[in-house]
């Protein structure tokens, strides 16, 4: 018998548009299961995994680890937790984690969240969060957005051209980009 697959849903938008933090809404009201690709890159390094010393200076810099790293992570995490839906959480990255992710799972996304915030509103979040993240500086946190521009955003216009995209206003406090959310997920088209 064939399994069947997950379903899927992608969270994406620029660093500190408020993925983790609606991640955490969603999966209280509809029962998904949060993976983090960050979460679990930096579960890696604390692990004192081979990979560590990489991954930490790609973050460091901003840049996106090789697919293969995160794809091996999330498979495992998928494989490992036992629900049949899940959301993850700032990837793909770029146009490459896209394609690999699909050649390697088979997994097309249901729909694509897409937190759309303003570098000002963002940067203003990311430097008053004070949970020690080492790329929570300014000279980190610019590499960032331009990493997101240049890689990231055409993975959400390859999306957008097939009608997968759901895009947020994610500059409102966050109750209000939660009921944008919610909507989402409870339209009957989803
Ligand atoms: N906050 C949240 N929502 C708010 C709101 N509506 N109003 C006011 N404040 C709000 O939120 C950030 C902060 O803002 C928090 O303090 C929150 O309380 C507040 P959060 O929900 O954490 O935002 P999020 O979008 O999750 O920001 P994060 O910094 O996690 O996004 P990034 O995409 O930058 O980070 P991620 O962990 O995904 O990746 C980090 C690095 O890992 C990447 O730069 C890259 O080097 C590497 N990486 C890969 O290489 N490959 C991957 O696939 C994934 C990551
Ligand atoms: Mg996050």
């Amino acid at each position: 018998i064939a399994e069947k697959k997950p379903t899927v849903v992608f969270v994406l938008g620029g660093p500190g548009s408020g993925k983790g933090t609606q991640c955490a809404n969603i999966v209280q009201h509809f029962g998904y299961t949060h993976l983090s690709a960050g979460d679990l890159l930096r579960a890696e390094i604390k692990s004192g995994s081979e990979n560590g010393t990489m991954i930490q200076n790609m973050i460091k810099e901003g840049k996106i680890v090789p697919s293969e790293v995160t794809i091996k992570l999330l498979q495992r995490a998928i494989e490992e937790c036992g629900n049949d839906k899940f959301l993850i959480d700032g990837f793909p990255r770029n146009e490459e984690n896209r394609a690999a992710f699909e050649d390697v799972t088979k997994i097309e996304p249901a729909f694509v969240l897409f937190f759309d915030c303003s570098e000002e509103e963002m940067e203003r979040r990311l430097l008053s969060r004070n949970q020690g993240r080492e790329d929570d500086n300014i000279e980190t946190i610019r590499k960032r957005f331009k990493v997101f521009l240049e890689s990231s955003l055409p993975v959400i216009e390859h999306y957008d051209s097939r009608g997968k995209v759901r895009k947020i206003d994610a500059a409102r406090p966050i109750e209000e980009v939660f009921e944008s959310v919610k909507a989402v997920f409870t339209s009957k088209n989803e």
